[in-house]
């Protein structure tokens, strides 16, 4: 029998995902020992996952008493543990569903220990899982050395946190025997000693590399940090306590002693040289004890051992100057290191090389007062917050002001005077780093340094329906650092627009963003909804796009999905409207406006349609294309937040509802109960929503009028002016 241990304190999606695959194991005979750590979810959720799970994957229950930590759960599963065989799993992780038999199969009367492959993901189950069999293939698997267990499990890896006895079965005996625990006072890095006790006890290893198990690492270090994510600064004593250990339990064995020596050269060179550099008074620590330590371990290291793979020769200098404990040599070699590093950077990467531009020339003049820099969604559209805000300066501020527009695409057709600068090049660099003030809609780049004195009023650009940022699980589709980005982008925000109190009270948790500098002035995009002359404007709008006076118009606004992309940032669409049959019912009263989401990069087959459809997807400002719609068909996007302040009828087009709730995403609101308009899942009920929009108007009165009061009660055609006022009287 092999007894599946798993440790567990919180984050029962996570145990359901684990008990899952437990469940569907190839392998029957097998027992789950589960030890419960302090338990932190709630008591009857968890037990009613206890109960669904108990019978299907054979499961005892465990407490930890008296004691807390990974190492004592383990130590404590080990002594409840029945099998002949033991696999430890982490409550967050997942196998599959042949990883038992698949070791088992390689696992002979002589051996001990039959190891797999730990693969890391950022993502979800049911992501990865769709994902899996494209990994498996493209996974290089040279690159595990199967003769040589103690390089393949040991030495192969130069930083201490990947050594992990988790993807491996062991003879249970072989803890047992040689009386092989997890050390209880260490808190991370835990896993260090026992694998090297392991192989320095036993040759008798062997491995199946297609036994596939799965560590989720974290996305989100600050609501939810794994143990390998605790701050460096914290695990430092567990970092020196595993290492001691792990030479202790070495001895004899002074390839695995050296191997330890250079994982602790390679932190010096990787990590300790940069704290050194940029000390700040809160982390003293890395200049004095820190240092001493290091010292101290560089001092009595064995330099030959240095000479194998992966130690470069500017390093070499830092450890030899670590070794004398010359805390100046120190910073200086490793300067030089980090500089040649910086370079080559900087060969590679124009936004290297221009960051450093900016860090060493431009950082250092003056900043000018007068200069504003804008920015729409990434610089692909002269549209949103920015527009609006910018043009209200160039009215009431004229030349008060330098003007400058970061664009991503030449030809975007801005009004008035201004410079535009294109968002990645050395201007751009100049101009972000010389303006006082920013106006963004989206994210600014890291790549960026922004002074102490800038201001950046990020505009955001949406009431959030869908969940963002922190309030996300998973991030399909996003950087596998998406959150780690976040944070520290939204800590450069000064001001954050919100447009109604529940985008401020949204944004506080999905962007953990303090209330207090939050404004709740409304959109200055909307503005133009409220504007006196907006029957003329939509009249000039329709005829810019070739739209018959005559004519109403349906816009089709859908938003982008995550997981349908041909690179991160660049996604495709598979319009799912049946375009020609909206010709065919509705061709002599109205035009179709096709709006694609400014993430898509898919460009429209036009020429497949007649002159009912009509392209939108280019057009700058979809504020202007609210004006002209009489009926807007979207899905999840936020465009139906804004168009509601002209109370014209909405209908949610939402065929995918499921996944896209589900899996990619979930929603602040509920669809069914909230909307001001039906969710229709097909093409026939889209057809029917147009036919009878009087009743449906009619129909969803009330809820309109409580939608508008909630979310459109604070724009008013004054949104623009009470921005300028906050962001540049006061200042
Ligand atoms: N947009 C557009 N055309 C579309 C969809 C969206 O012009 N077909 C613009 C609108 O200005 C809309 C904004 O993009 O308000 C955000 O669109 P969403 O579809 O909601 O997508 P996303 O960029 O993910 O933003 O808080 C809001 C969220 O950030 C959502």
């Amino acid at each position: 029998m092999v007894s599946i241990i798993v440790t567990h304190r919180k984050w029962l999606l996570y145990l359901k995902d684990c008990f899952k695959s437990i469940s569907e194991q190839e392998f029957k005979d097998y027992e789950t020992v589960l030890v419960v750590d302090d338990l932190q979810d709630d008591k009857d959720e968890f037990q009613q996952v206890i109960d669904e799970y108990k019978d299907k994957i054979n499961l005892k229950v465990f407490y930890l008493e008296g004691k807390t930590g990974v190492s004592a759960a383990r130590n404590l599963g080990m002594d409840k543990a029945q099998g002949e065989y033991i696999y430890f799993l982490d409550n967050d992780d997942y196998i599959y569903d042949d990883v038992i038999k698949k070791l088992l199969d390689v696992m002979d009367e002589d051996t001990d220990m039959a190891y797999g492959r730990v693969q890391g993901t950022y993502q979800g189950t049911v992501t990865f899982e769709e994902k899996r069999d494209i990994e498996k293939e493209e996974e290089n698997l040279e690159k595990y050395d199967f003769d040589n267990p103690i390089e393949s499990r040991l030495t192969h890896f130069r930083r201490l946190e990947r050594l992990t006895v988790l993807g491996a079965l062991y003879r249970k005996s072989l803890f047992t025997d040689n009386n092989i625990r997890f050390n209880e006072e260490q808190y991370c890095f835990a896993d260090v000693r026992v694998l090297t006790e392991i192989l320095c006890t036993t040759k008798k290893i062997k491995s199946n590399v297609n036994a596939i198990y799965v560590k989720r690492h974290h996305n989100d270090r600050y609501n939810n940090p794994a143990i390998e994510q605790t701050p460096k600064i914290e695990s430092m004593p567990y970092y020196f306590m595993a290492i001691d250990n792990a030479k202790k339990v070495a001895e004899g064995h002074p390839e695995i002693q050296g191997h330890f020596d250079l994982i602790e050269a390679k932190f010096v060179t990787l990590y300790l040289i940069k704290k050194l550099r940029w000390n700040t008074e809160e982390e003293e620590c890395w200049e004095n004890e820190y240092f001493q330590e290091f010292y101290k371990r560089c001092s009595q290291m064995d330099k030959k051992n240095l000479k194998r793979r992966y130690f470069y020769f500017l390093e070499k200098p830092v450890i030899k100057a670590m070794a004398k404990g010359d805390l100046a040599k120190v910073k200086k070699t490793g300067n030089r290191y980090l500089a040649k590093k910086k370079l080559k950077r900087m060969f590679k990467n124009k936004w290297a090389r221009n960051k450093a531009f900016a860090l060493h020339i431009f950082n250092k003049m003056p900043m000018k007062e007068n200069y504003v820099i804008f920015e729409s969604f990434m610089g692909r559209n002269y549209s949103g917050q920015p527009k609006y805000i910018y043009e209200y300066m160039q009215e009431h501020f004229g030349d008060k002001y330098t003007y400058v527009w970061s664009v991503d695409k030449r030809g975007l057709k801005i009004p008035g005077k201004h410079k535009t600068v294109r968002r990645s090049g050395l201007r751009y660099f100049y101009y972000m780093n010389r303006s006082k003030y920013w106006i963004l809609n989206m994210k600014q780049p890291l790549s960026v340094p922004k002074r102490e004195d800038t201001v950046l009023l990020e505009t955001w650009h949406g009431t959030p329906l869908k969940r963002l940022a922190f309030d996300l699980n998973d991030v399909v589709g996003g950087v596998s650092n998406y959150k780690d980005k976040f944070y520290r982008q939204k800590e450069n925000w000064d001001y954050l627009l919100s447009d109604n109190p529940f985008s401020t009270e949204k944004f506080q948790s999905c962007f953990m963003y303090p209330k207090e500098k939050i404004l709740e002035y409304g959109y200055p995009a909307n503005d133009p909804l409220y504007a006196p002359d907006r029957e003329e404007r939509a009249r000039k709008i329709k005829e810019k796009l070739g739209i018959p006076a005559d004519k109403k118009v349906i816009m089709y606004a859908p938003t982008w999905r995550d997981d349908n992309y041909y690179e991160i940032g660049q996604f495709k669409f598979d319009l799912d409207l049946d375009v020609n049959r909206l010709e065919k019912e509705f061709g002599d009263e109205y035009v179709l406006l096709l709006r694609l989401h400014y993430l898509v990069v898919e460009a429209l087959d036009m020429s497949k349609y007649g002159e009912f459809a009509v392209n939108g997807s280019a057009y700058d400002d979809v504020t202007d294309l609210y004006l002209i719609t009489d009926i807007l068909i979207t899905d999840y996007s936020s465009v139906f937040f804004d168009f509601a302040n002209l109370k014209r009828p909405v209908l949610y087009y939402t065929y995918d509802l499921e996944r896209y709730r589900d899996v990619l995403h979930g929603f602040y609101l509920s669809m069914e109960d909230d909307l001001p308009g039906p969710m229709l899942l097909t093409n026939d009920e889209v057809v029917d929503a147009i036919k009878n929009i009087d009743q449906i108007q009619e129909k969803y009165k009330d809820r309109y009028e409580e939608f508008y009061n909630r979310f459109c009660c604070i724009d008013d055609g004054h949104a623009t002016e009470r921005v300028v006022n906050k962001i540049f009287k006061e200042s």
